[in-house]
């Protein structure tokens, strides 16, 4: 599925720009490109499927510009007037792929060339919500799909009244968070915590109208239903792909199970035993952010050796009055380092760095190729923190990435596979280290010693590998949904059954099917697939280590920075210039010398911190 930046039914973050897999909607009467059989259906030719996959590529282009460009306006201006106006472009764009798909079927068969067969392919699995042929059916999707993605975008928490009290101020996402982020009283989290997930409420029945009408659209293309289609994007029968997510998730787990345990007994010392019961999921709201997916914000609480290391980027970036522009040039500073050519001018002029006062926008950050010609763009609401640091360098890599494939025919204008997107600057950013940090003034020394790199070890798995089992999580439930093995009527409590298996976390309260906690995370409302950013967490670190190679590095791979380094950014150009046009595994081999995904790296990498972790938890009752 196409990475896409964001766009209601795209799928991705990334959106724009890459249009298509995944997302976007169509065009909408009669795909123009198409050529129809004529009544006596002689046998189509390599040619003609050739001359076919030319005008799907042309005429998805001019579609996918009209919805993005749509889709930019509605993210970063909700009303009803632009919620409507994306709706309706992208419902041309679900009319288009579902026309161009049935029209591609006579290809079947016929021997085709190799780039033919490949975009025949990529027209199915283009986009991560395909809409029904009958057209109320069609417009009625594309309306649920913007209007969720604006439930999110403009959620907001009011507060309880209390009789005889002012009314309490509304809180948005993103005050929330912050509340998450930094505070330790246990109501003011549970408060915080709560009130978010009270935005989703009204999207259950509206989502559930989006599965039954996206499986249809799905079965209509050939597929058992929205889940079949979302797996068969990997270059390998679903099935196949199911079974490869588990080996990853298998080999990563007891790393997982290691820093749970130690996070655990240190909330029990924060909160009690309680609260924080021996042996039990952790309460969801404990773990410094809204959804337990990363846990930086608990570093100060778990720091192994106080003071080791001064890694308070945070309070750096806030003395020297960082401002969004400038943390983005830093960025910007990284990859040029790489000797990648500098963002073009109609980037800063386009993008949103700040989260406007006077309109409700969509704050959760994606990146953008509006008109699929290097029109880059980053959709964010950018705080001076480290988090947001980390982000940035996120996003880039998806501009940078969209760059490198912009030549391409559209149907290729993507990554391998959609991990490959979310890996590509979160690669880069792990060459953040405190050395570099150093360099460019925001720590003031490193610690090389062993308590530093423990400690520095700690905050990058509070980042990474709590976010493992998350990320694994999501599309299970969603897998699950669309296959009809979880029913509308346990949403909710399907949706805690998984969280409580894979991440060993649980609701702080009660909850009912009148709730829809699932939608209280952007990428179930927005219908962004979720997989890829598991994968791109194990990714991430096979192509570190091959860019650290590149560069020449001989030390251990979490000391590595490929800063500065022409010949990382070479190998890394080479693997993005081949956007979608050729299946994963060849991409991966072109960065890493291997066609597997492979959580070694990701286990090399924080082998210090995992030896740590075992001495520290000995003699506990670890997991739950
Ligand atoms: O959605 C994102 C990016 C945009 S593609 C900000 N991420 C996931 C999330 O926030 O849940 C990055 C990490 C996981
Ligand atoms: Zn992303």
């Amino acid at each position: 599925m196409r990475p896409t930046p964001f766009v209601p039914l795209l799928s991705a973050c990334l959106l724009a720009g890459a249009p298509a897999r995944a997302a976007t909607p169509a065009a909408a009467p009669e795909p123009r490109a198409v050529v129809v059989a004529p009544s006596a259906p002689a046998k189509p030719s390599a040619a003609d499927a050739k001359a076919f996959v030319d005008g799907v590529n042309s005429e998805l282009k001019r579609l996918w510009i009209r919805s993005s460009t749509a889709d930019w306006i509605k993210a970063t201006y909700i009303t009803d007037d632009t919620e409507r106006n994306a709706a309706a472009l992208n419902e041309d764009v679900m009319a288009y792929l579902s026309g161009a798909i049935a029209a591609s079927v006579r290809f079947d068969g016929v021997d085709v060339d190799a780039d033919t067969a490949r975009m025949l392919h990529l027209l199915k699995v283009a986009t991560s919500l395909p809409a029904p042929s009958d057209p109320a059916r069609r417009r009625e999707l594309a309306e649920i799909a913007a209007k969720l993605e604006g439930i999110y975008g403009k959620g907001k928490w009011c507060g309880t009244p209390v009789p005889g009290k002012p009314a309490p101020r509304c809180r948005d996402l993103q005050e929330l968070e912050e509340v998450l982020a930094k505070s330790h009283s246990y109501p003011e989290l549970l408060d915080a915590w709560t009130g978010w997930h009270t935005i989703s409420r009204e999207m259950r029945p509206l989502y559930t109208r989006l599965v039954t009408l996206g499986n249809e659209g799905s079965k209509e293309i050939g597929f058992r239903d929205l889940g079949d289609l979302w797996r068969a994007d990997y270059d390998m029968p679903p099935a196949e792909f199911e079974a490869d997510v588990d080996r990853l998730w298998t080999e990563v787990k007891p790393l997982y199970d290691e820093l749970h345990c130690f996070v655990r007994a240190r909330l029990q010392k924060l909160y009690g035993k309680d609260k924080v019961p021996d042996g039990k999921p952790i309460p969801a709201h404990l773990l410094g952010n809204m959804w337990a997916q990363d846990w930086s914000n608990l570093y100060p609480l778990v720091e192994p050796y106080k003071g080791a290391g001064s890694l308070d980027v945070d309070a750096a970036l806030k003395r020297q009055k960082y401002d969004p522009v400038r943390m983005v040039k830093l960025g910007e500073a990284f990859f040029s380092s790489l000797g990648l050519a500098p963002l073009p001018a109609t980037f800063w002029q386009r993008s949103q760095l700040v989260k406007p006062k006077d309109r409700e926008v969509v704050c959760h950050a994606s990146a953008w190729d509006v008109t699929y010609d290097a029109d880059l763009r980053v959709k964010m609401c950018i705080r001076p923190t480290e988090e947001d640091l980390v982000t940035i360098h996120h996003e880039l890599g998806h501009n940078y990435y969209q760059r490198a494939y912009v030549h391409l025919p559209v149907l290729y204008q993507d990554s391998a596979n959609d991990g490959f997107h979310e890996a590509l600057g979160d690669a880069i950013a792990l060459s953040v280290t405190p050395g570099y940090l150093k360099q460019v003034g925001l720590v003031p020394s490193v610690a090389k010693d062993d308590h530093g790199v423990i400690n520095f070890q700690m905050k990058k798995a509070l980042e990474k590998v709590s976010f493992l089992p998350f990320g694994r999580l999501i599309d299970q439930w969603r897998w699950d949904v669309f296959s009809g093995k979880i029913a509308p009527d346990r949403y909710n409590a399907a949706w805690w059954d998984l969280r409580r298996k894979f991440q060993g976390v649980d609701a702080p309260v009660a909850r009912t099917e009148d709730d829809f906690d699932p939608g209280a995370k952007y990428h179930v409302p927005a219908n962004v697939p979720y997989t890829r950013y598991f994968l791109a967490h194990v990714y991430q670190f096979q192509f570190h280590k091959a860019l650290c190679e590149a560069a020449g590095w001989k030390g251990p791979l979490h000391e590595c920075s490929i800063y500065g380094s022409k010949d990382a950014g070479k190998r890394l150009q080479a693997m993005m210039e081949l956007g979608a046009s050729k299946p994963w595994p060849e991409a991966m081999a072109a960065l890493t010398g291997t066609k597997k995904a492979d959580a070694s790296a990701l286990l090399e990498y924080f082998a210090p911190l995992r030896a740590w972790l075992r001495a520290q938890n000995a003699g506990q009752q670890c997991g739950w």
